[in-house]
């Protein structure tokens, strides 16, 4: 598809055409042989209660992975392309050399099956093609700014529910007075590239709710508190210039032992903090890495089932906290355990982490009780 002129993709033109327009039809088996027939799925325990539960998912994964992918459709109401959606996996070579197959891989798939789709992300500083940066002067980059908004945004209106316009816009350790991240976006554009990207998609694709993601903000560390402090104040600046948001994404990309301690009392309040503005709240990126813990299966696994448990009965309390997303749904896949990025959350013993509900061979692993519970016990709120 490299360089071929985008196609709108209407939600009603997909599921009438069949995803002709994807050139592929994925559908998914009925009964998956890693579940038993009569197990709840995650979705529907959420959904009882006016929550979306969903996963990561990749285009690879669908092509490749039917078992996997079964599993996803049965247990998950809702996909984020992990990589597949972001700029430099769109477009790693030069200006308009777009590669949207993968993105439409996903995007057709959360169609054909009635799934809620994210969209992540648009823009993030970590994973801007080279090529950007070495584009001449400040008005060639807004230019492929807003070149790709229009073109991202505009391919999938209508099918996005939520769309992590910036993604990760703050860095108190950069040292600036508001806190924002010096990075790329920034130093290229000034401050005002966040009220460009936010005020662009929203006009691209007004249905699309605009969320700003955010890691390190759930837990009780003076760092973890200066960034909540930073997001909130970025949220109330960003109000006050009319700057259209409308949802706060905690990642949550969690610890079962190590690290700072979880106090749910502190993040309740937060969340309370972030409902005050208006906003509602989507958990993003929830993973817990078993690093630091016992090598004994039964053991890790019962520490981050109780670390899952914890985090999302005080999440849950939240009503304006409509929606839960693990970061990959089985070990299978899951950055962590392909060590792929942060080697702060790898195992040092060398044995595979089990950071996610289920297991390599897709059985659910005490996790999975775990986030049934919590849905099970959370307050019912108004459908997300
Ligand atoms: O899980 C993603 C991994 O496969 C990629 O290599 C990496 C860089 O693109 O991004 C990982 O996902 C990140 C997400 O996009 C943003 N928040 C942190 C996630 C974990 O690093």
């Amino acid at each position: 598809m490299s360089g071929e002129k985008p196609r709108r993709l209407a939600r009603r033109g997909l599921l009438g055409s069949g995803l002709a327009v994807l050139g592929t039809r994925i559908t998914v088996p009925l009964c998956t042989a890693a579940q038993p027939a009569n197990s709840e799925s995650l979705k529907r325990l959420a959904a009882e209660k006016g929550l979306i539960y969903g996963t990561t998912i990749s285009a690879n994964q669908i092509l490749h992975d039917p078992a996997f992918i079964a599993l996803v459709a049965r247990q998950a109401g809702l996909v984020v392309p992990e990589n597949d959606m972001k700029w430099q996996d769109i477009n790693r070579g030069a200006p308009g050399k777009d590669d949207y197959g993968p993105a439409d891989t996903v995007a057709g798939f959360a169609v054909e099956n009635g799934m809620v789709l994210r969209g992540h992300n648009i823009l993030w500083y970590y994973r801007t093609p080279s090529w950007f940066f070495a584009l001449p002067g400040r008005d060639a980059k807004e230019r492929a700014v807003i070149d790709r908004i229009k073109t991202l945004v505009g391919r999938y209106r209508g099918i996005v529910h939520s769309w992590d316009v910036v993604n990760e816009p703050i860095e108190p350790k950069d040292g600036r007075p508001d806190g924002l991240r010096k990075a790329v976006f920034l130093e290229a554009l000034g401050p005002g590239y966040l009220d460009l990207a936010y005020r662009l998609t929203r006009e691209t694709d007004p249905r699309a709710r605009l969320v700003v993601n955010e890691y390190d903000i759930e837990l009780d560390s003076p760092v973890h508190e200066t960034r909540r402090r930073v997001l909130l104040d970025l949220l109330q600046r960003m109000q006050k210039a009319g700057t259209p948001i409308d949802s706060i994404g905690v990642q949550a990309h969690l610890a079962a032992v190590g690290g700072p301690p979880f106090s749910p009392g502190k993040f309740r309040r937060f969340l309370a903090e972030i409902a005050a503005f208006g906003l509602t709240i989507e958990i993003t990126e929830l993973d817990v890495t078993d690093r630091d813990t016992p090598a004994d299966i039964r053991v890790r696994d019962r520490m981050v089932a109780d670390t899952y448990r914890r985090f999302l009965d005080a999440a849950l309390d939240e009503p304006a906290v409509k929606m839960v997303v693990t970061w990959g749904l089985s070990d299978r896949h899951s950055w962590i355990v392909r060590r792929e990025t942060n080697q702060s959350k790898w195992r040092t013993d060398g044995l595979p982490s089990r950071p996610l509900p289920f297991d390599a061979d897709l059985q659910p692993k005490p996790a999975v009780g775990a986030m049934a519970e919590a849905f099970t016990h959370a307050p019912a709120r108004p459908p997300g």
